[in-house]
């Protein structure tokens, strides 16, 4: 897959996903990122990217040209009809499935705005979609374009070892993750809990999604209501809700 990103910080991408699996991804080949520089289209000889708002107020706003020709030359490089997808917090809300949507298509252009932001008209002459990482505003579009990178590229065939499948992630069954242990055994007091070491992988299988479906429910339930659980989750979170109602409180 091919990553194409228009930022004025191109080093804050490339030395970002310098390490761990994004940084093999990128090693071995199977994700390539690009980066174009709206100042390197601008002709004033102070190579001005930004301008004052009309109507007034406070900040800069980008100036609509170098931006799109930024956003034109970035888009050349890759397979034509590849999505063009600024990050603002007024987009939509990045999700896991968003995630596998942009990881099976061969080119994706992220565009990373800075100051108050761009001029509306290049999102209306250059973007396809607006996506935001969550509820809060940024400095820069850059952490959020390297955010949906690296949400994409573990997701690329080959990226993750069969070992480490994302088939295994938290969110892939659209519920939290369980809990995690490893040695020692007693770490100051807390022991793991004993069927992960009892070696019987149907009952740890069951443990876990067990802990999943009920750290789920407690923790976020909007990711349960209103959509239908696989029917050993429902059964265990007919267990849970049973017991809480019998005033129990060990669980999750
Ligand atoms: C994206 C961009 C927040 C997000 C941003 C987000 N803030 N929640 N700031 O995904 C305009 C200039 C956008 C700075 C950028």
């Amino acid at each position: 897959m091919q990553i194409e990103v228009v930022t004025l910080f191109p080093p804050m991408i490339a030395e970002a996903l310098r390490f761990g699996v994004v940084g093999r991804a990128l090693a071995s080949g199977r994700l390539r990122v690009g980066t174009e520089d709206p100042r390197d289209h601008t002709c004033d000889p102070h190579r001005t990217v930004d301008d004052r708002p009309y109507g007034g107020g406070p900040g800069m706003v980008l100036k609509p040209g170098p931006m799109l020709a930024a956003i034109r030359a970035a888009a050349a490089r890759l397979p034509a009809g590849s999505p063009r997808v600024c990050l603002s917090a007024q987009g939509e809300r990045f999700t896991q499935a968003h995630a596998r949507e942009l990881a099976g298509l061969p080119g994706l252009l992220l565009v990373a705005a800075r100051y108050e932001g761009m001029d509306e008209r290049v999102i209306e002459l250059g973007i396809d979609r607006e996506l935001s990482i969550g509820d809060y505003v940024l400095s820069g579009g850059e952490l959020p374009a390297l955010t949906v990178i690296d949400a994409v590229a573990r997701l690329l065939p080959g990226v993750l070892g069969d070992e480490r499948s994302s088939a295994f992630d938290s969110f892939s069954d659209g519920l939290l993750d369980w809990p995690h242990y490893t040695r020692p055994e007693v770490f100051e007091g807390l022991e793991v809990p004993k069927v992960l070491l009892s070696g019987n992988h149907a009952d740890i299988d069951r443990w876990r999604l067990a802990q999943a479906v009920w750290r789920t429910w407690r923790r976020r339930p909007e990711l349960i209501l209103g959509r239908e659980l696989p029917p050993e989750a429902q059964r265990l979170l007919n267990e849970f809700l049973a017991a809480e109602a019998d005033g129990e409180d060990d669980r999750g």
